[in-house]
């Protein structure tokens, strides 16, 4: 019983072993057990409903509340413990159990405690977001197990519950009911395929309502997406400004998906840029998961593989594994004797309008065509290619220039020559577009 007073010597005996998990009900939470004494073994909720979250401030610290709620002297604990700094979270009585924490016999009995580490003669220094967000997720966690109503009837300070007490002292809880009440996870996200230099794009981002509050994109305490930190390609006179984007196309209610549709504006050198996003209420600040966005300057690269949909062939070709070289599963082949008009051709569905480089790669050996025919197609252009497919396989071969419409642009292979051989259907790639002349 002397090492239960012994916060340190427990730590230690917990990481060695394990058992610092064993016995936690919320899975972020580590278990540090209160001496039995401090607390009463029930059966909750079968025995009492459990209908309260209170909230309490230490006036004291993290490790030294977690000794005082091991020290059988103190005939006082809680079920949940919150350090100031990060949010960490300690167990130290199942939630089954009555902790002594309100010191009135109801919310003992129906209540869950929560203690925070702080002072509330200095909010400023104690009450960190780290721990209303790691609270708030808490009790999000709590209120959705035992069905308890995310208001502020059920979720209340200490002060509420008749006790003679100034705790919390001066909790925001504006704040902390708006991050309770607050949740989201990211659907999905479309960024253009292609962007030039300079140029203005749009991007959407789909956000699921997993919280309890409408999402309004204007009002008192509007819900909008913002970036983290402020952001380079934030578009003056579209944007609230250059950290908030602005708010979802609709109103959104819970267990709705939100849109947020905006412009961005990149950058006047090509490369690959991220910007992160997250959403945010006036009330709390950001709010869910934080969003990396990537997208690309200039030209793009492409590969259609012979297993891909823009794939297909007339006339019977046959697909092997064969030799080395090769992009992707298998590549298809054919002999060019007796001559035919079978041909395999790769749909290039060009991201933008412009100039593309067009390469082929294949699986080279001493059996094949040495004047295979490609031809690159768009809508006013054919342009003849001949490759010798008994060499250069493995490797990028480049073919040409071609001009190609936006969703546009074909290669094709075409099953003759003037000498016999195979001819190899494997992968084709597309660079661009590369603006014109
Ligand atoms: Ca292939």
């Amino acid at each position: 019983m002397g090492m239960r007073n012994r916060a340190g010597w427990i730590v230690g005996l917990s990481m060695l072993t394990g058992a610092g998990w064993a016995q936690v009900d919320y899975p972020e939470a580590t278990w540090y057990p209160a001496a039995s004494v401090n607390f009463a073994t029930s059966n909750r909720p079968s025995s009492y409903p459990i209908t309260h979250v209170v909230i309490h401030i230490m006036e004291g610290y993290y490790n030294g509340s977690i000794s005082w709620f091991q020290n059988p002297a103190s005939r006082v604990s809680a079920h949940y413990l919150i350090r100031s700094t990060d949010g960490a979270v300690a167990q130290m009585v199942r939630e089954k159990d009555l902790a002594y924490h309100a010191g009135v016999s109801f919310y003992n009995q129906q209540a869950v405690g929560i203690e925070h580490e702080g002072f509330s003669s200095n909010p400023a220094l104690w009450y960190t977001d780290a721990q209303y967000a790691s609270s708030a997720r808490l009790t999000r966690y709590l209120t959705a197990k035992f069905n308890i109503p995310r208001t502020r009837t059920n979720i209340i300070g200490h002060n509420e519950t008749g006790r003679a007490t100034s705790c919390p002292g001066p909790w925001d809880w504006t704040k902390y009911m708006a991050m309770v009440r607050n949740s989201a996870a990211l659907v999905g996200s479309s960024v253009p395929i292609y962007i030039q230099p300079n140029a203005t794009f749009q991007v959407t981002l789909t956000f699921l309502n997993q919280g309890d509050d409408n999402w309004a994109g204007t009002g008192s305490d509007p819900c909008r997406l913002g970036t983290v930190g402020a952001s380079p390609y934030w578009v003056s006179g579209e944007w609230v400004s250059d950290q908030i984007v602005g708010g979802p196309t609709t109103t959104t209610i819970p267990n709705a998906n939100g849109t947020f549709t905006f412009n961005m504006r990149a950058p006047a050198s090509n490369g690959t840029y991220t910007q992160d996003f997250q959403l945010r209420r006036g009330s709390i600040g950001p709010f869910g998961p934080i969003v990396p966005i990537t997208f690309r300057v200039g030209p793009t690269e492409k590969i259609i593989d012979n297993t891909d949909p823009g794939f297909s062939v007339t006339g019977t070709w046959s697909t092997s594994t064969s030799g080395t070289g090769r992009i992707g599963a298998d590549f298809r082949n054919r002999a060019v004797t007796p001559k035919s008009e079978a041909t395999a051709t790769w749909a290039l569905d060009a991201p933008a309008e412009g100039f593309y480089d067009i390469y082929a790669n294949w699986v080279s050996g001493t059996n094949r065509q040495r004047n295979a025919l490609f031809e690159l197609v768009d809508r006013r252009e054919n342009i003849p290619v001949f490759v010798d497919m008994t060499q250069n396989g493995g490797t990028w071969n480049k073919l040409g220039r071609i001009y190609l419409r936006q969703g546009g642009g074909r290669v094709h292979l075409r099953s003759f020559g003037n000498t016999s051989g195979q001819v190899i259907a494997d992968a084709i790639k597309i660079e661009g577009p590369y603006p014109g002349l």
